[in-house]
């Protein structure tokens, strides 16, 4: 019942730290709307020490799969859809303050979405598990050009670039960035990752030099202790 509503490893139910009626407490907040209870028992999970990446996956990436699944099905309006990605990204804003790791790794990344994409928050979310990580995270969203991006790798000189991807029709949008990522800086290193790479994130990495494919928070963190 736990994998039901997400497309990879995310969920091991072998090591679950939320607990299934508050999972399931929140999401029916988050589907009512109701933002001061998620907040509620967000921080909650907060205060009891709940470590930042479950909060991430068995409540963020997890609800808001079966947001999407219910959309789909037209089991809820695009409304309801809205108001649950609104109040997930207030979620983000909450505990954000709450991620900074003690010790730095002394590294840098841009954690990136395509010009034209709407989707933000898996991207946000990869952003903040680099700060839990101990890396410096630069979240840029929403920019609307290939050269804005490279003007911010230009002013941060980051150690890496990690480029998200929600739809697969945005896959040529993704190679026009990699290319031109490739050719200013050829020897900067690229993660490349979300649900637009499903099928072809390995295809995709494997066309470039020093690009990786990494699906999910858990393989994120795989890749960063390797
Ligand atoms: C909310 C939502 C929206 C919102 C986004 C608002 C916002 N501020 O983000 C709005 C309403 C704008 C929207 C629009 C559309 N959406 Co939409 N949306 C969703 C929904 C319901 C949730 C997305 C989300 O937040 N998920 C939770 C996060 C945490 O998960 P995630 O994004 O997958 O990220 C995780 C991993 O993928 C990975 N990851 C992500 N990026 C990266 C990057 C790196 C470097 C790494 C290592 C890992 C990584 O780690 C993350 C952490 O858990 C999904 C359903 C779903 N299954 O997710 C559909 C979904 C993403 N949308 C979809 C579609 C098709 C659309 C539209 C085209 C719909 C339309 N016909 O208009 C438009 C496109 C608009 C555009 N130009 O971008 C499809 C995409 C299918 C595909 N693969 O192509 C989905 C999957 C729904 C579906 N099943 O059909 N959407």
């Amino acid at each position: 019942v736990l994998q039901r509503f997400t497309d990879d490893d995310e969920l091991d139910v072998t090591t679950v730290a939320i607990s299934e009626p508050l999972y399931q407490e929140y999401l029916r907040a988050l589907l009512q709307g109701n933002s001061t209870d998620c907040a509620r028992l967000v921080t909650q999970l907060l205060d009891h020490g709940v470590a930042i990446r479950a909060l991430y996956v068995e409540l963020i990436h997890r609800s808001m799969y079966e947001v999407g699944s219910l959309w789909q099905a037209n089991r809820i309006s695009v409304a309801r859809e809205h108001l649950a990605t609104a109040i997930t990204e207030e979620m983000l804003e909450l505990i954000y303050p709450r991620l900074f790791a003690e010790g730095t790794v002394g590294a840098r990344v841009i954690v990136a979405t395509l010009p034209g994409e709407y989707h933000q928050i898996g991207a946000k979310v990869i952003a903040d598990i680099f700060e839990v990580n101990g890396w410096d995270s630069h979240f840029l969203g929403g920019h609307d050009s290939e050269a804005a991006l490279l003007k911010r790798i230009d002013e941060l000189r980051p150690d890496l670039l990690a480029q998200s991807i929600s739809v697969s029709f945005n896959l040529p949008q993704l190679h026009r960035v990699l290319g031109a990522v490739r050719e200013a800086y050829p020897m900067l290193p690229i993660l490349i990752g979300g649900q637009g790479l499903k099928d072809c994130g390995h295809e995709v990495s494997q066309s470039y030099l020093k690009i990786d494919y990494v699906s999910s928070i858990t393989a994120l963190e795989a890749w960063l202790e390797s």
